[in-house]
């Protein structure tokens, strides 16, 4: 079902678009459920407003260390789709697709960010996976965030700023089972409870034209 009020949603036959709430926690928040069988996904879709997001965007773009990571496949070396940097609290190692991360520590922006996040979400994150998509050429393939680090039922917090990109989603067990959101310009989604046992998510690939993005996922690693 595409463009319900309060969301753009894709749903299969059991996804049941959004129900929109006011989250106390920050006040004036809009918060909107996704209702997805065994996940818990909410959005906010104004979470930062148009000028903090372009500033936000901006001094990230320019401030994070950026890294070009490789990946294997077929036993050949390719670049991944997107640049990724990763920062956190002292010794908040992370090891995704075979690459190691040591965290660059935490840059005032990104505190910033945080402090906004942890509050809404009520996690104490320590731990930040970034990614940038320079165009429609970069993305990032089905997979679920379920790392052992993560912890039994992980909360991921995920922020956008830039162009918008499709985030989709595919349940595991049931080829039925789909949901799709559009992550805007300064947005935030947040997964939590089961929905990285039964849900893989990606970004596909497009061949439209779009702008640049930065996403980051705080994440809580246990050391
Ligand atoms: O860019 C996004 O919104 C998703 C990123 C993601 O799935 C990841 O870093 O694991």
């Amino acid at each position: 079902m595409k463009n319900r009020p309060g969301g753009n949603a894709i749903q299969g036959d059991l996804f049941s678009g959004f129900n929109s709430v006011v989250d106390e926690t920050i006040e004036s928040m809009h918060k909107e459920v996704l209702s997805m069988q065994d996940a818990d996904v909410s959005f906010y879709r104004n979470f930062f407003n148009q000028q903090d997001s372009d500033e936000l965007f901006q001094t990230l773009f320019n401030e994070i260390q950026w890294r070009q990571d490789k990946m294997k496949i077929y036993g050949k070396e390719v670049n991944l789709p997107r640049k990724t940097a990763w920062y956190g609290d002292r010794n908040m190692s992370y090891k995704f697709s075979g690459i190691h991360l040591d965290p660059e520590p935490w840059i005032p922006t990104l505190l910033q960010v945080k402090e906004k996040v942890d509050k809404v979400a009520k996690v104490k994150f320590n731990s930040v996976l970034l990614n940038l998509y320079r165009d429609g050429k970069d993305g990032i393939s089905w997979h679920t965030d379920a790392e052992p680090e993560l912890g039994n039922n992980p909360v991921i917090g995920s922020v956008s700023f830039g162009g918008a990109r499709r985030f989709m989603f595919r349940h595991k067990h049931n080829q039925d089972l789909k949901a799709e959101i559009e992550l805007i310009h300064g947005s935030f989604l947040l997964m939590a409870g089961a929905t990285q046992h039964f849900w893989q998510h990606q970004i596909p690939k497009t061949s439209k034209q779009v702008q640049p993005r930065i996403n980051l996922t705080f994440r809580v690693i246990n050391s």
